[in-house]
């Protein structure tokens, strides 16, 4: 068993990022039996749900002649269009029916704000509004985080990184994540985490 200190954070096990999803992350339904056996380990449990208003702003649709997964500037810098997904309420959103979400004492939901997106579990894409996550963490002096989930390339990884700036100590867990590794994001991410010390297993 992990000590209280050490946190597992599970990123955005959802309908939508699992195969037949709107924005279907591939294997992401594989993770979810080791990430169940994983949180059995771990007396501070936190789960991230991706959780945006219909017409959110990091969605293709809400930009006519945009096409998904292009690029357009916002007021807080480059943002990837996406399929509209995990929309409050719906099927898409809810969590994988198999992940046992009874360990987390914290649901943190993101990306609420219809004009900013939030790939971190811990700041909004304009890397100034905060979720709340690092307070809670503090308060319960958590010094250390395990995270894993979909997708290990934006939101695992914004997260990670998010978090060694905070000064917790990082683990990725890239066997229990899965990847939209578009135009090479995979790569330039898991560089980014190894440069920022957060150590990828
Ligand atoms: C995510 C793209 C858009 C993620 C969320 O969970 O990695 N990616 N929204
Ligand atoms: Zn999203």
């Amino acid at each position: 068993m992990q000590p209280a200190s050490h946190a597992f954070i599970g990123i955005d096990l959802q309908n939508d990022f699992c195969p037949g999803g709107l924005l279907a992350v591939a294997g992401g339904d594989e993770i979810i039996p080791d990430i169940n056996a994983l949180m059995a380990d771990f007396a501070t449990v936190v789960l991230t749900q991706d959780w945006h208003p219909a017409g959110h702003s990091s969605f293709a649709s809400s930009h006519p002649g945009a096409a998904a997964f292009s690029t357009v500037q916002m007021p807080y810098g480059p943002q990837t269009l996406w399929p509209d997904h995990c929309v409050q309420g719906t099927e898409g959103a809810a969590f994988r029916p198999d992940l046992r979400s009874d360990p987390a004492a914290l649901i943190i939901r993101k990306g609420m704000n219809p004009a900013i997106d939030s790939y971190s579990a811990f700041f909004e894409n304009d890397h100034a509004t905060v979720t709340g996550l690092d307070g809670f963490l503090r308060a319960r002096g958590v010094d250390r985080i395990t995270l894993a989930g979909l997708a290990t390339d934006y939101c695992v990884a914004y997260s990670a990184l998010d978090a060694a700036r905070l000064g917790y100590r990082v683990t990725v867990r890239s066997d229990l994540s899965r990847a939209i590794d578009l135009d090479g994001s995979l790569a330039a991410m898991m560089a980014a985490m190894r440069a920022a010390g957060v150590t990828i297993v």
